[in-house]
């Protein structure tokens, strides 16, 4: 009966969102979200909090102060305030004897953050100072205020609307949350709701708390959702707070704050003099309201914070969870990039992904069987369009029984493999969390017999509708459930795969097509005896975690690729992400690019966005700007719904295969960028991709670009995201003397607004002044056909004719660099002189070498160069300028990049 049900439920949902596009009434407003709404009615400046300063205790790693409701006087909280190395405050308040335990996420953190020196500078009743480094905090009694200072200058201030809140546990809901009564729609939540509130349930328990950053201009950051770079401001014009739920939304909408399917909820707060952030640590259902005083009739208390401030700029913003433990790290900056380094330190890097990963990825839902694989393949080949890698979606399995192969269609999965890596292409297949309810079927069984399963609040295990129909969701917080799934991935169990074989994990939100808002009611249980409310954000991080060990355990010697949808704080250390279920529309490649700027400052730069839109069919103008833009973003790859026409590459005209040709040879060109850039995020923590901002923080004129981007800091791309383009805007960022050259033609540009001419062949790509750019430019099939071909090397002059850069090699894919066996060069051209050296002492073995070097904004008069190394000795060079005198080449330097050299223009 049950099942029927489910069954009913999924088609209605199915069909009517096929037809009107996302279903706004299945998913929540804050109105409907019962703590939202409730916290949203907190008037400002009214805040019954106190820290019981007398009872202060200074320990050896942190200070613990009582934290007191005067509403409440028989409830005691604990604030713990620790000082973390790389200038980061942690916060944490928890309830002291508290009703049931609270969630701190599990996996979020790479490590245990390493605590800093703390020292107390000033105590009383009233207030206490502490500082550690260059860093100060007071924190005001009464009522609770926190103030971050950096070198005696005032970065954030807590609570200081006074919309701090914590809801502790109680065992019914007290007289004031009557008018809690939820009266929305009959929605699948109400339900939930209603059992959160029984007798039996755990109560009420949401956070919050306000933090006002003076001086800020903008804030950036909580990824993933549908809009701008720049986050609005969201308490006026009856918006709502951008909400952080991973959720499954078909057919998502844009320029909006609503869920999707990440939640990364690190904020930083960008202003003139200072930029610093937060990373808000809880996995629950967290909405976050945004107050930029830049948006008129913006009402908020901080005009006196700051003695003579009245109406400096500045940004409030309020962070608001379902439950949890109330844990912020305080992330002092002092820039953008600082910020961005501390979060990351926190909760890691990408690990350097295998050269393969970088190049582009053929997807759909999907290829027919394995002959329609091999024939693709085959087509690129014919059509000389580069390919990594192929990807099959669900219908390659048994019945949507992941772990196996539907036998008609691909009969003989190494074979189709064997045929595939004899090309020097690679197979990412796809592998979903909810499990198959079917007798017979090896994981199923086992995941009951060893009770891997997340169950229902009875206990039992529970039972959602998903692909399958009848599923079961595995609980990755039970040990016995990693142990047992990471084995899964061996060939011995996931037959007729081989080390050539990548994970995409999909649909780990989790999405739930009859659960409460398309995913799993909140009071379902995990192991340990947490509500899934207080997980559900790390759900999707723990299935890519055990996907990532099981990958180790089944390729030890290669870096794993997964790809996953649902993703939150830490997943970079496990997957590269992608946007999701966009659209075949112009809007949507246009939100390609601030979502994953977005992303990236979130430490998840390895992102990407369906190319040509994964539903309904591109028309080919849009398809070819897509790949034209999709060649800036790390992550490459074309995918589309099951009811598209096939859309290939090769199946267009001439003319317009060549041009996509061109866009995939321009990224394969530029391979060994990306490949660097991804070393240097694992060594430094910067990201790959970044938005002008973050290099140009003192210039208003970026605050708000998010349809340009920088890779590294070398390469800015301005991609045409509207049809029927004859000339575009472009912003090109720095000095007066910021020097940028046009890929198309080498020719110079200085600083500022520019109108410039495009065509359907021309999109718009600079390269900055100052700056050398690693490319390997034959054209070639693979990234795994490059491996040994010459580097040309992009000399990007500056106003004082220098430039410097840096490329790294090793063998592409196993883990030997961490053994030293890789390859780190800078490049540096001062007084014309081009000059390598190895910055760290390692080496490795590879046959890879300059031929060519073309140096931008050339010096006039150059005749040739003279190379000097080791092995080659002196040898005189020929050097060309172009007919414009834009550039000048220099022919075969034929030197190993395995020792240091240098080229003199003479
Ligand atoms: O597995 C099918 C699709 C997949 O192609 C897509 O990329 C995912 O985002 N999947 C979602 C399931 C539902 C699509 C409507």
């Amino acid at each position: 009966m049950l099942r029927k049900l489910s069954s009913i439920v999924f088609w209605v949902f199915a069909i009517l969102t096929v037809a009107e596009g996302v279903d706004r009434s299945l998913f929540k407003t804050c109105d409907q979200s019962s703590f939202c709404r409730r916290l949203r009615k907190y008037e400002q400046n009214q805040s019954p909090y106190l820290l019981d300063l007398p009872h202060l205790e200074v320990n050896y790693q942190n200070i613990e102060v009582p934290l007191l409701n005067s509403d409440f006087p028989n409830v005691t909280l604990r604030l713990t305030l620790t000082a973390i190395v790389g200038n980061i405050f942690r916060v944490t308040i928890n309830e002291v004897n508290g009703l049931h335990p609270r969630f701190v996420p599990q996996y979020a953190l790479n490590g245990e953050p390493q605590v800093a020196k703390l020292e107390v500078l000033d105590k009383s009743a009233e207030s206490l100072t502490v500082k550690s480094g260059d860093n100060k905090v007071i924190l005001t009694a009464k009522p609770l205020k926190l103030e971050f200072f950096h070198r005696e200058s005032l970065v954030s201030a807590v609570n200081e609307n006074g919309l701090f809140a914590f809801e502790h546990y109680r065992t019914k809901p007290a007289e004031s949350e009557t008018d809690l009564q939820i009266k929305d729609d009959p929605g699948a939540w109400e339900e939930n709701f209603k059992s959160h509130h029984d007798s039996k349930s755990r109560g009420p328990s949401a956070i919050s708390t306000d933090f006002t950053f003076p001086g800020a201009q903008r804030v950036y950051g909580l990824p993933e959702h549908g809009d701008r770079l720049a986050l609005r401001t969201t308490t006026k014009g009856g918006q709502d707070p951008y909400r952080l739920y991973n959720l499954d939304v078909f057919e998502y909408e844009l320029d909006t704050t609503t869920a999707l399917y990440g939640a990364i909820p690190v904020i930083y707060a960008l202003g003139p003099k200072h930029t610093a952030g937060i990373f808000w640590h809880n996995a629950a259902e967290t909405w976050v309201d945004i107050t930029n005083s830049k948006d008129a009739n913006v009402v908020s208390s901080l005009v006196n914070l700051v003695s003579g401030s009245k109406g400096e700029p500045h940004v409030d913003v309020r962070f608001m969870s379902e439950s949890g433990v109330l844990d912020f790290f305080f992330l002092i900056g002092p820039t953008l990039k600082d910020a961005v380094k501390q979060y990351t330190s926190l909760t890691g890097v990408h690990a350097l992904p295998q050269l393969f990963t970088l190049g582009y990825h053929q997807s759909r839902w999907n290829y027919n069987d394995q002959e329609d694989v091999q024939t693709v393949v085959a087509r690129f080949d014919e059509h000389n369009l580069p390919l990594d890698n192929m990807w099959l979606d669900i219908e390659y399995t048994e019945g949507k029984k992941y772990f196996t192969w539907d036998q008609k269609k691909f009969p003989t999965p190494e074979n189709m493999i064997q045929n595939l890596t004899s090309t020097g292409r690679k197979l990412v297949v796809i592998i979903d969390p909810h499990i198959k309810r079917e007798s017979g079927y090896f994981l199923h069984e086992d995941a009951l017999k060893y009770d891997l399963y997340v169950k229902n609040k009875d206990g039992t295990v529970y039972e959602g509708w998903c692909w399958p129909g009848a599923s079961s969701y595995l609980d990755f917080y039970n040990p016995a459930t990693r142990d047992y799934y990471k084995k899964l991935y061996g060939f011995d169990t996931f037959k007729g795969t081989t080390h050539d074989v990548w994970i995409w994990n999909d649909m780990n939100e989790p999405s739930v097509f009859n659960g409460p808002e398309a995913t799993m009611p909140r009071d379902c249980l995990h192991y340990g005896g947490w509500e899934h409310r207080e997980v559900h954000n790390e759900y999707a991080l723990t299935h890519t975690m055990v996907t990532h060990e099981g990958l180790l355990l089944r390729s030890p010697h290669r870096r794993p690729f997964i790809l996953t949808r649902g993703h939150f704080a830490g997943s970079q250390r496990y997957s590269a992400v992608w946007t999701g279920d966009n659209d075949a529309k112009w809007s949507h490649l246009a939100a390609s690019i601030p979502m994953c700027l977005s992303e990236a400052l979130g430490a998840m730069s390895f992102c990407g966005a369906d190319v040509g839109g994964f539903f309904h069919n591109p028309e080919v103008e849009l398809l070819q700007r897509w790949f034209q833009a999709a060649i800036w973003l790390p992550f490459f790859r074309q995918h589309a719904h099951i009811d598209t026409r096939r859309r290939e590459s090769y199946l267009y005209t001439e003319e317009e295969i060549n041009r996509i040709r061109m866009a995939l040879r321009l990224r394969y060109a530029h391979l060994p960028l990306w490949y660097t850039l991804f070393w240097e995020q694992e060594t430094g923590g910067e990201p790959v991709i970044r938005p002008l901002v973050y290099h140009y923080p003192a210039d208003e004129n970026v605050l708000d670009i998010d349809n340009e981007l920088l890779v590294g800091h070398s390469v800015l791309a301005r991609p045409i995201v509207e049809p029927g383009e004859s000339s575009v805007e472009i912003y090109l960022p720095g000095d007066k003397k910021a020097k940028w050259y046009d890929l198309e033609d080498f020719k110079l540009y200085r600083a500022g607004s520019h109108r410039l001419p495009v065509n359907l062949d021309r999109h718009l790509v600079f390269y900055r002044g100052g700056t050398i750019v690693p490319r390997k430019d034959r054209p070639r099939r693979s990234s795994q056909a490059m491996r040994h071909d010459p580097f040309t090397l992009y000399v990007a002059l500056d106003d004082l004719n220098s430039a410097s850069g840096a490329l790294y090699v090793d063998d592409y894919e196993s883990f030997d660099y961490k053994d030293k066996k890789y390859l780190y060069l800078h490049f540096n051209f001062e007084k014309n002189v081009l000059s390598s050296k190895l910055i760290d002492k390692t080496d490795y073995a590879t046959q890879e070498w300059i031929e060519r070097i073309v140096i931008l904004g050339p010096p006039p008069g150059i005749t040739g160069a003279k190379l000097v190394s080791k092995s080659v000795g002196t040898v005189t060079l020929e050097t060309f300028y172009d007919a414009e005198g834009w550039s000048l080449t220099i022919r075969k330097p034929g030197v190993t990049i395995r020792e240091p050299f240098k080229v003199t223009l003479i």
